[in-house]
């Protein structure tokens, strides 16, 4: 039994089991729940699908830090027992079904997501569901392995439902750092000057007055697999990697500003690059998802300190974590989302920003999130909040996708997250464009000849050409062909002639 790990004694008298808690939760009720890619609720999701199977109608308004895993998202898609769902995630169910709108959906930037919650715009807080490692003599609550929003969706909540897990082991209870900024016009500045700053509480305030139900579980998150990265991600983090070493060499960039790297393999590549290169030490992350890559940066004695809202490790990493946590403790901090993102830190820490586009322009616009322009694919997420913020911001995607039937640079971006004036650096496993000290003319040119597959070039070469003696202007375009690209792979399946 885990109910040492309860030292609100009064808290004990409300352990109970899912389906008791879950009836706090009905139709229309605003659910908001702890978890960040890592540390969401896994019972009471499981109990709803229970309930829903078994023939009863409802829906919930359901909203997470971002992403979850197939315990929650996957599942509560597929039982059609979501109304709404906010913010980012990367589930393939619920994805069809928010592109069907049988699920409402909006996107993001997490920065700004809980002052949201707290001026009352997402309606009220009826249920938050929490993960915790343990609950304080106080009751305020320890989280797991990631803290997204939830310190404001619990001091926002009319009922609380805990969910204690089991899988990780007490002794995490130290790496978080919870800091919730007042609200406009009160609100100071957030006092981070470095990565490793602590400015908060190891807990998330809690009335314990609110909580309405514990639970024990011992259900482990989805674990996230990463691949060996391919040649064209140690490509593209080669590139990056090089560019940095090369501007910091050239006196143009101070050493030592912190990174940013955002989901996926190709984010791990550039934390790999780290290690494979001895210029990089004593590196500080400033960034939002901590990954697998981290961990082998620490044992090398490259970080100095690792900041973000979560950990999302695969299996083996999370247990080489777990068993020497004492020594990753000293690196790590977990911070919730709006101080992870917050885009007045990310700015006066000059991070260094590497996120990955779906696709980008020749003149630097950037879509990360609809296919085609119509489809969603996960959501913005954070990759705005360091985007536009970051010291130097790199925009990173293969120069094709799909087995080449899809160029990755196209004449005009189908959807617009990224702005020219937010990116500062295109690479793709091609070639690197800094399109800082380039008129857009500039680099359109340079994002041809250098960034775009082979294959594509001479086509975006010929629409380049042909819109610049037609049109000219300042960013040449032919209105009536900028989505040619787009529009013959949706009649043919690709975009070549
Ligand atoms: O499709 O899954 O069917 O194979 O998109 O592409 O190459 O596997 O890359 O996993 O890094 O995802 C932008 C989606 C890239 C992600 C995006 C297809 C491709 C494949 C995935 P399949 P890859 P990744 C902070 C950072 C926004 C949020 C963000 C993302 C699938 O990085 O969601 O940056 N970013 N957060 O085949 C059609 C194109 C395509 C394309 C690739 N041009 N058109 N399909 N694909 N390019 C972290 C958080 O906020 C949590």
């Amino acid at each position: 039994m885990l109910s040492h790990r309860i030292r609100y004694a009064p808290l004990k008298e409300k352990i109970t089991d899912p389906a008791q808690a879950a009836a706090h939760i009905g139709d229309g009720t605003n659910l908001f729940i702890s978890g960040f890619t890592a540390g969401y609720p896994k019972l009471i999701p499981r109990e709803l699908v229970k309930r829903a199977k078994a023939g009863e109608k409802f829906k919930v308004n359901f909203y997470a830090g971002a992403s979850t895993g197939d315990q929650v998202d996957g599942i509560m898609a597929e039982a059609g027992i979501v109304n709404w769902r906010r913010p980012y995630m990367s589930d393939r169910t619920m994805r069809e079904l928010i592109n069907r709108e049988e699920i409402l959906f909006k996107d993001d930037h997490l920065s700004s997501l809980p002052p949201l919650v707290r001026s009352g715009d997402w309606g009220k807080v009826d249920v938050a569901v929490v993960e915790v490692l343990a609950v304080t003599e106080k009751g305020h609550l320890i989280p797991t392995m990631s803290v997204g929003n939830t310190p404001t969706y619990v001091q926002q909540a009319d009922k609380i439902i805990l969910e204690m897990n089991d899988v990780e082991p007490p002794e995490l209870e130290g790496i978080h750092d919870i800091f919730i900024p007042e609200d406009p016009p009160y609100r100071m500045p957030i006092p981070i000057y470095r990565a490793s700053d602590r400015i908060g509480k190891p807990y998330i305030e809690c009335n314990p007055d609110k909580v309405v139900a514990v639970l024990f579980s011992q259900e482990e998150d989805t674990c996230a697999s990463f691949n060996e990265p391919d040649e064209v991600s140690l490509l593209i983090a080669e590139q990056v990697l090089d560019f940095v070493q090369h501007e910091i060499k050239m006196g143009r960039l101070p050493a030592g500003l912190p990174w940013q790297s955002g989901v996926g393999d190709v984010a791990n590549a550039v934390l790999g690059g780290f290690m494979e290169d001895d210029f990089f030490h004593d590196l500080s992350l400033y960034s939002e998802v901590l990954q697998d890559a981290v961990l082998d940066l620490i044992d090398m004695g490259k970080v100095r300190a690792a900041s973000g809202s979560a950990m999302t490790l695969s299996t083996k990493a999370r247990q080489r974590f777990f068993k020497e946590l004492y020594r990753y403790k000293e690196k790590v901090i977990l911070r919730p989302t709006e101080i992870s993102n917050s885009p007045e830190v990310v700015r006066r820490l000059g991070v260094l920003a590497v996120n990955t586009a779906l696709e980008i322009d020749i003149y630097g616009q950037v879509n990360s999130t609809h296919v085609c322009g119509s489809h969603l694919m996960n959501g913005i997420g954070g990759s705005g909040d360091f985007e536009r913020n970051g010291a130097v911001s790199f925009m990173v995607s293969p120069s094709i996708a799909k087995g080449g039937a899809i160029s990755c640079i196209v004449p005009m971006v189908s959807h617009v997250d990224h702005s020219e004036h937010s990116v500062d650096i295109i690479v793709t496993e091609q070639g690197l464009v800094d399109t800082r000290n380039l008129t857009p003319r500039q680099v359109a040119e340079g994002v041809i000849r250098k960034c775009a597959h082979p294959e594509y070039r001479d086509l975006l070469w010929d629409y380049y050409q042909r819109a610049l003696k037609k049109r000219g202007g300042h960013e040449p375009h032919l209105l009536d062909e900028v989505f040619k690209f787009h529009a013959r792979f949706l009649e043919k399946g690709g975009m070549r002639l």
